[in-house]
């Protein structure tokens, strides 16, 4: 099953079409990419050809569903995949040459510092829990899916998106994973996640992993079996100074995925937490550093 990622990652850098993207960096990049794996023997798409920090995965999605855009959260529990961002405005801003540790520190230390310049501002959680219509209206997406699953599962509307055309002038970074569809069939949960920007390098290990929980939380709490979590990617790439990565993890032979256990089914989607989760049998490769473009 992770022999489709490989198989991506090894196509879109010898074929993908070069351009200088918004970042400046530069990617080779293919249009229209699907993987499928399937979870019904309880595993899950964790990357074994590198290891993945599957604990910053787990706190990054249950941060959306807290519905919180400032990453104070985060950094607060060592997870520092979106500290580049904020960090980035405050000194194109600020004209400070702060470097990112302390940047880290003050937006720990300092209430008032991260609520200033913390904040992605309306991005994944803030769409997915609470959208607003602009007449004083909210739409909890993710309690109303848990609802339609529960009460409709054969509908085709089981649906949340973080694309929210009115607010992404807002967003520091308009929604890549943003829109989810769900389906039941024989008492199975299957989910599509599109996907309309992929930094295959860095960025996937956490998408399909996070999809792939989603699902399975959602299944445990509407009291269904996993079915298949299938990934749409758009823009699909790879960024030019991934060229090691690449080269070091299409060497590398998968190994199985490994398992996800629930400790406890808690009393709702919105209550997860990390002890929750366990994830059993995960043997990867080792880690493989690369830069993230901002
Ligand atoms: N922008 C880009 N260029 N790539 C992305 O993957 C990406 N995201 C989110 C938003 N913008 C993006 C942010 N998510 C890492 C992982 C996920 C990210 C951003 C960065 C990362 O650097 N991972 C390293 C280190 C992990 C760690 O230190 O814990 C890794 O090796 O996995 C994709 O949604």
């Amino acid at each position: 099953p992770e022999q489709q990622y490989l198989d991506a990652m090894a196509r879109v850098w010898a074929e993908g079409s070069e351009r200088i993207d918004r970042t400046g960096v530069g990617t080779r990049s293919l249009f229209g990419v699907t993987m499928r794996f399937d979870l019904s023997d309880g595993t899950v798409p964790l990357l074994t050809t590198k290891r993945i920090f599957w604990k910053s995965a787990v706190k990054e999605l249950i941060w959306f569903l807290s519905g919180d855009t400032n990453i104070r959260p985060l950094v607060e529990q060592g997870v520092h995949i979106w500290t580049d961002w904020p960090l980035d405005r405050y000194r194109r801003e600020t004209g400070e040459a702060i470097d990112r540790d302390a940047f880290e520190t003050r937006l720990v230390e300092d209430a008032a510092f991260a609520e200033k310049w913390g904040d992605l501002g309306p991005v994944y959680g803030k769409q997915w829990v609470s959208w607003s219509d602009g007449k004083g209206n909210y739409f909890n997406q993710i309690a109303n899916l848990v609802d339609g699953l529960r009460k409709n599962p054969a509908s085709r509307r089981h649906i949340f998106t973080g694309w929210n055309v009115a607010e992404l002038d807002r967003m520091a970074l308009p929604p890549c994973h943003m829109t989810y569809q769900y389906h039941v069939a024989d008492g199975r949960l299957s989910g599509i996640l599109y996907q309309r920007s992929c930094d295959l390098g860095l960025g996937f290990g956490f998408n399909i992993f996070e999809a792939a929980l989603l699902l399975r939380m959602l299944a445990q709490q509407c009291d269904l079996e996993p079915g298949e979590i299938i990934w749409m990617g758009a823009d699909v790439h790879v960024y030019l100074n991934h060229e090691h990565l690449v080269a070091e993890q299409i060497a590398r032979t998968p190994r199985p995925f490994p398992k996800l256990e629930f400790n406890r089914r808690p009393d709702s989607i919105f209550d997860y937490r990390l002890e929750d989760f366990a994830i059993a049998g995960y043997d990867p490769h080792p880690h493989i550093a690369a830069p993230v473009a901002v």
